[in-house]
């Protein structure tokens, strides 16, 4: 009888596992891709946000390539090629990046308006590194930056919003190139849009949050010609274009003492 116990026991302490690493194995293998880390060394004062990268704390980030083709077609370096950087405070991200661009352009002038379609510096954040579906929910942030440096992503209405408080930006051209200077306040997924009481999140070291980084380029058609990004993204019935809709696409951003 004790034996027939412990047998039963040790089946259902079997099933119960089994159980357990099914549902790991369920989260697990929902994207199929790799994700990149990003690493951003800590910043004791912020940068000033003026496009200018002359601040000696830029010096200690790394470049990271905006070398993925999303959508459209593979293109010259001079169509576009783009870098990027990180450091961080306690306040915000900050984020450098250098963009090779033969022409800028902003079709649609209201910024809710085929805000994708236009020219558009793309900063994507998850705070806690969830993944999963943000397409209508703020799991994760797809901030838009148009040329006016406004900031655009949808909201649970499924209606465009600005979120000109979240993200500041300045950009200078020099020739073809353009240097993007970004603040990025990070926000939980509890963020409720029209909040104006609203609290970014403090940072600390060791934190990690779903980020990458994308640039839609349109060379002054209706539409953009081109979307890149810095991550392979692993493609869905073909589709390569997941960051809008799925945070477990992004990389893993990782704050450095
Ligand atoms: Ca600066
Ligand atoms: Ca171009
Ligand atoms: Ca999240
Ligand atoms: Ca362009």
């Amino acid at each position: 009888m004790k034996q027939f116990l412990c047998a039963a026991k040790r089946g259902f302490y079997r099933i119960l596992l089994s159980a357990i690493f099914l549902q790991l194995g369920v989260a697990g293998s929902a994207y199929a891709g790799e994700q990149s880390q990003y690493l951003a060394p800590h910043a004791k004062r912020a940068p000033v946000i003026d496009g200018q990268s002359d601040e000696p704390l830029w010096q200690q980030a790394e470049w990271r390539a905006i070398d993925q083709t999303i959508l459209g077609e593979k293109t010259s370096a001079a169509d576009f090629s783009g870098r990027f950087k990180v450091v961080w405070t306690a306040k915000a991200l900050y984020l450098l990046a250098e963009i090779t661009d033969d022409v800028m352009s902003d079709s649609h002038a209201d910024p809710l308006v085929h805000y994708w379609d236009d020219e558009a510096l793309e900063i994507f954040v998850d705070e806690d590194a969830s993944g999963g579906d943000h397409q209508y929910t703020h799991n994760a942030f797809a901030y838009h930056i148009a040329l006016d440096n406004q900031v655009v992503d949808s909201g649970p209405d499924k209606k465009a919003h600005l979120y000109n408080d979240h993200v500041t930006s300045i950009w200078k051209r020099s020739g073809t190139t353009t240097t993007w200077e970004v603040e990025i306040k990070v926000f939980a997924d509890s963020f409720i849009d029209g909040d104006k009481k609203a609290k970014p999140v403090k940072l600390v070291a060791g934190k990690e949050l779903g980020f990458m980084m994308a640039y839609c380029d349109n060379d002054g058609g209706p539409a953009r010609e081109n979307f890149f990004g810095s991550e392979d993204i692993a493609p869905v019935n073909g589709d390569r274009n997941r960051g809008w809709i799925d945070a477990s696409v992004f990389g893993r951003l990782i704050l450095k003492k």
